[in-house]
């Protein structure tokens, strides 16, 4: 962790900030992290911040709370130390006290590499930049009906001839397992975790299209480089369904470190109800094998939930009350505000508006405890921030979709409502303009917040 810190401050202050390791009271001028297992040390991931004139002192109870200390330690200093930023001679900091702690544990965001492919390196920079924010998930959808972007061993073509184009007809592409296990690695290293999704049994025509015997009809499909959804199925009466979806995850789970599988279960429009329910039980039960824990988008909750599994709320109330009914914990991504691939206003070039246009302060102005009715904090494990790529095919606009609207939703999955207000956000949030252009980030200008620069 004082490596990470020391590193991240090294390229704006061009400190070489020595680490040592001491079992004493630390002298004057360091900054000095701690690990102890005190009662002073609130949540899961909370942390204590002790700033005096000599002494900066970061206190947790794991490594996990040290990181989420050490980000805010970077917001505190001033933007100059952003990375990329102009060296500064010196950087001051106010002396002060903080004791802080997520209210929701799961505090995510989305990235859809199915619709348009992103590399590597595309999706380490997003961790770089979420981890800023204190976030601790990274879904990645990496099946849908324009692509398949894993390599799994004992199905070959599905990354060979499904990860071969994408939305608009581009050259797509796939993560070998060697590149995933990379990335899990990047996010562990910054406890956040990677859930892969892999979407059923509609969005699978990239599946359909590289194995006939998916089918019902028994022949492959065309690949697909458009936008619609909801036409493609799996064929849940076959038995080779199974065993595909047992290797998919068995592969896929070996590749996991974090608790989850996302199985999808969206908008199957052409899998009869009485075809879907039991499929999505037995995709459970599969996941349960292979001892993960499922995830599902919300249609999940028409079958029975298994011990575990959550639900993830984006559209449809009923449904999310169906899952709570049965005992289950929810996830809230309610399209009208967490979905940033939705335009910001009229005027916005890129991004879909079927949800309604999301402006930063819709974004951040809600409360996912009272947002449906008979849905509580006790019911929901936290939120989480999608950004599907139909629209988006580079990281140039990536981030335009994704700042400013990130830190908001960020803070919403850390802050009681009740110490949230827009009037104030939006002032913190004009401050953060420097540090995104050190950044590189190309971000939003919204008329609705104060931006210094
Ligand atoms: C709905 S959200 C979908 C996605 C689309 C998205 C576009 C969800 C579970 N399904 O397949 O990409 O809308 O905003």
């Amino acid at each position: 962790m004082a490596e990470y810190l020391t590193g991240s401050l090294k390229p704006a202050t061009g400190f070489d900030i020595e680490v040592k390791t001491t079992g004493e009271t630390p002298g004057k001028g360091n900054i000095y992290l701690t690990l102890m297992d005190a009662d002073t040390i609130p949540g899961d991931e909370g942390y204590v911040i002790a700033i005096t004139k000599k002494l900066i002192t970061l206190s947790a109870k794991n490594a996990a709370g040290l990181f989420r200390g050490i980000q805010t330690i970077r917001q505190l200093l001033p933007a100059e130390v952003a990375p990329g930023a102009e060296q500064k001679k010196i950087l001051e900091i106010a002396t002060g006290s903080i004791s802080d702690y997520p209210v929701y544990g799961y505090r995510g965001a989305m990235l859809d590499v199915a619709r348009h492919f992103f590399s590597v390196d595309d999706v380490k920079r997003v961790i770089d930049l979420i981890e800023i924010y204190k976030m601790n998930a990274l879904h990645l959808h990496l099946s849908d009906d324009q692509g398949w972007r894993i390599e799994i061993k004992s199905w070959p073509n599905l990354a060979l001839h499904g990860g071969n184009t994408e939305v608009g007809g581009g050259e797509g592409g796939y993560f070998t397992q060697e590149q995933y296990s990379e990335i899990v690695k990047y996010a562990d290293a910054r406890y956040i975790i990677i859930v892969p999704e892999i979407d059923m049994p509609g969005h699978t025509n990239a599946a359909l299209a590289s194995y006939a015997e998916l089918n019902c009809s028994g022949k492959a499909t065309e690949l697909y480089t458009g936008t619609e959804v909801g036409f493609s199925t799996l064929c849940t009466k076959k038995e080779v369904t199974y065993k595909f979806v047992d290797d998919v995850v068995r592969e896929l789970a070996a590749l996991t470190t974090g608790p989850y599988i996302h199985i999808g279960g969206d908008e199957s429009h052409v899998t009869k109800k009485e075809d879907y329910i039991p499929f999505v039980e037995r995709v459970q039960d599969i996941v349960l094998s292979h001892n993960k824990k499922a995830l599902g988008w919300d249609e999940i909750s028409l079958g029975v939930l298994r011990p575990g599994t959550v639900a993830q709320f984006w559209a449809n109330a009923e449904n999310a009350k169906r899952a709570v009914g049965q005992g289950t914990k929810l996830l809230m991504s309610p399209a009208s505000r967490t979905y940033i691939d939705m335009k910001y206003d009229s005027t916005t070039v890129l991004g879909l508006k079927w949800a309604g246009y999301i402006e930063v302060d819709a974004s951040y102005n809600w409360d996912p405890a009272t947002l449906v009715p008979g849905i509580g904090s006790g019911n929901i494990i936290g939120i989480e921030a999608p950004l599907w790529t139909e629209t988006i095919t580079n990281m140039e606009e990536l981030e335009y979709m994704v700042f400013p609207r990130l830190p908001g939703l960020a803070e919403v999955g850390w802050t009681p409502s009740e110490l949230r207000n827009w009037e104030d956000f939006k002032g913190r949030l004009g401050n953060h303009a420097k540090r995104f252009k050190a950044m590189g980030i190309n971000y939003y200008p919204s008329k609705l917040v104060p931006w210094i620069e």
